[in-house]
């Protein structure tokens, strides 16, 4: 991890009381990128702990996934973005062929399609949420995606145009509607998804899922943007797989 002020490609961790995943989530950092930690009003020391291990540190005063992610995506200087959760369910050394190809042309978002590995990496409930969200999501978009993962990579001025508005757990989807309203080339990849390290805030509980499905639900709702090119064809958003937080 570097915390060079050009880096190749930054990678923003929205970070709430992880001080027990940081170390795993920070070694794996590939080497030339940035690690942007946002901090989110942490209890534990994650901001500390983040710092001594190397990454640039991000601080954001409102609560909420979205409010997290839209700070790094603000800090960040490197041409392209990447995001990863920082509670050790996956691994940032994966998003290193997303990068290769966000930066060979070949798509403009490429997502993580979650596969579980192990007991407790995934809920039923919130399997099933997903499944149901990929349905919505094909609808409202022509998407074929299986998933709507947090790992995921993107150019950055790209990124900003889309002028996400989400400040909670509808960020990564108003991410994915509003690239397939602009026409993007989207893929998605399978990854290996870990049992998180440290407590479940969000999907480990009902009243975490519960938000969730409103903030999404709230996103779809949406109509499309009247600047954005038309809907996606199945040629433009060839995104092989669909659905996450
Ligand atoms: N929920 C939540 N997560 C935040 C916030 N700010 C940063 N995060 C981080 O966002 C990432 C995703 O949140 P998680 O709590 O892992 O959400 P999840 O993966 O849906 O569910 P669990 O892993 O079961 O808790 C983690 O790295 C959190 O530390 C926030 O305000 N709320
Ligand atoms: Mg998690």
């Amino acid at each position: 991890m570097t915390s060079s002020a050009r880096p190749d490609v930054d990678v923003v961790l929205p970070c709430l009381n992880e001080a027990e995943a940081l170390p795993w989530v920070l070694d794996r950092i590939p080497p030339g990128w940035r690690a942007l930690v946002v901090d989110n009003g942490s209890t534990d020391g994650s901001a500390d702990i983040a710092r001594e291990l190397g990454a640039t540190v991000v601080h954001e005063p409102r609560r909420g996934f979205g409010a997290a992610c839209h700070a790094g995506l603000m800090a960040a200087a490197a041409g392209i973005v990447c995001f990863c959760d920082c509670d050790a369910s996956l691994d940032p050394a994966l998003l290193i062929p997303f990068v290769r190809e966000v930066q060979g042309g070949e798509s403009e978002l490429v997502l993580g399609r979650r596969r579980p590995q192990g007991r407790g990496a995934w809920p039923t409930h919130a399997r099933a949420g997903n499944l149901a969200l990929s349905l919505l999501l094909r609808r409202r978009t022509g998407l074929h995606l299986h998933d709507l993962g947090p790992l995921r990579a993107a150019r950055r001025e790209a990124l900003l145009a889309l002028g996400l508005t989400d400040r909670r757990s509808g960020y990564p989807l108003q991410m994915v509607v509003r690239a397939a309203d602009a026409g993007w080339h989207i893929t998605e990849h399978d990854v290996p998804y870990r049992p998180r390290t440290g407590g479940s805030k969000v999907t480990g509980t009902w009243r975490g899922t519960w938000q969730a499905v409103q903030d999404m639900s709230r996103v779809l709702a949406e109509a499309p943007e009247a600047s954005a090119a038309p809907a996606v064809s199945g040629t433009q958003a060839q995104a092989r797989g669909g659905i996450g937080r």
